[in-house]
């Protein structure tokens, strides 16, 4: 039978990328973002099996609507991917805007429980899957990374405490924790194409289609077989010492 997946934060970079991994192998895809012109892009580029859900994260009655919009063939989802989200900044903590803090925590941590909240009964139903866009940011901290830092913890810790809740439920849940991959997420945090340009450059990073092709891969798992976490760097990218301030 044909599966159905909602993907967040499908107007872009890994979502995107989703929508058209999943799509290609027979699924069912919901695709959700704010930026309505791209998903009827991607309608008219996928069909029917592709069905756009316009809504912000941080706004719980537009979700309840959007929800509740949904097409019959739409409405048993079997599998969420929590991927909308994103960084704002790279100051340190000390002289950091408090809005972007509270942006990224309304859409990282906030967001995505509610979204998790509402499709919840019906994934615990279906016997469904949820597999959560994490970072290696969770789990190494880096200057300037503070409370996006902060929020993929949560969504790694979420992801392990749902794990625990959902035991016997045969719902499988996923933590994915992506280094760096090239998408609009530098654009995004600095407003700069340059500072995004030089990130990238030369660096050879992660793609979105290889964090799709994981999602994908691990959402087709057996069904006794559950991916707690999985970490992915480019081989370019490892790991640095602490740091020592001296007088
Ligand atoms: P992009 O900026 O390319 O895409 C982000 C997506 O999130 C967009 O579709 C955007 O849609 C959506 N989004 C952001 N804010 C909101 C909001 N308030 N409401 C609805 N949708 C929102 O970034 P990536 O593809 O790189 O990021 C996807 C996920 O992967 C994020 O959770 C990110 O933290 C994580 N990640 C990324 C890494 C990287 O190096 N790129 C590494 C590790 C994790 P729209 O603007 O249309 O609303
Ligand atoms: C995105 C990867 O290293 O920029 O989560 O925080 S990083």
């Amino acid at each position: 039978m044909t599966k159905t997946v909602l993907i967040t934060g499908a107007t872009a970079g890994i979502g995107e990328a989703a929508v058209r991994a999943f799509a290609a192998d027979g699924w069912q895809v919901i695709g959700t973002g704010r930026r309505a012109d791209r998903l009827e892009k991607l309608a008219a580029e996928i069909g029917d099996a592709f069905c756009p859900l316009v809504f912000d994260m941080r706004d719980e009655a537009a979700i309840d609507a959007a929800l509740a919009s949904l097409p019959e063939a739409f409405r048993a989802i079997d599998m969420l991917v929590n991927n909308a989200g994103l960084a704002l900044g790279t100051a340190p903590a000390q002289s950091a805007d408090l809005a972007q803090w509270q942006q990224m925590i309304e859409t990282n941590i906030t967001g995505l429980v509610t979204v998790t909240h509402k499709l919840l009964p019906g994934l615990v139903a279906r016997k469904g899957g949820i597999i959560n866009l994490s970072s290696v940011a969770a789990t190494y901290p880096y200057t300037g990374g503070n409370v996006y830092g902060g929020t993929k913890a949560f969504v790694r810790q979420f992801s392990l405490g749902l794990r625990s809740d959902l035991h016997g439920t045969g719902v499988r849940v996923t933590s994915i924790e992506p280094g760096m991959v090239e998408t609009e997420f530098t654009l995004v945090r600095t407003g700069s194409q340059q500072a995004s340009d030089t990130l990238y450059g030369n660096a050879n990073p992660m793609t979105a289609d290889d964090i799709a092709a994981t999602l994908l891969w691990v959402a087709n798992q057996p069904a006794h077989l559950n991916i707690n976490t999985l970490e992915l760097m480019p081989v370019s990218q490892s790991f640095a010492g602490f740091q020592v301030a001296r007088e």
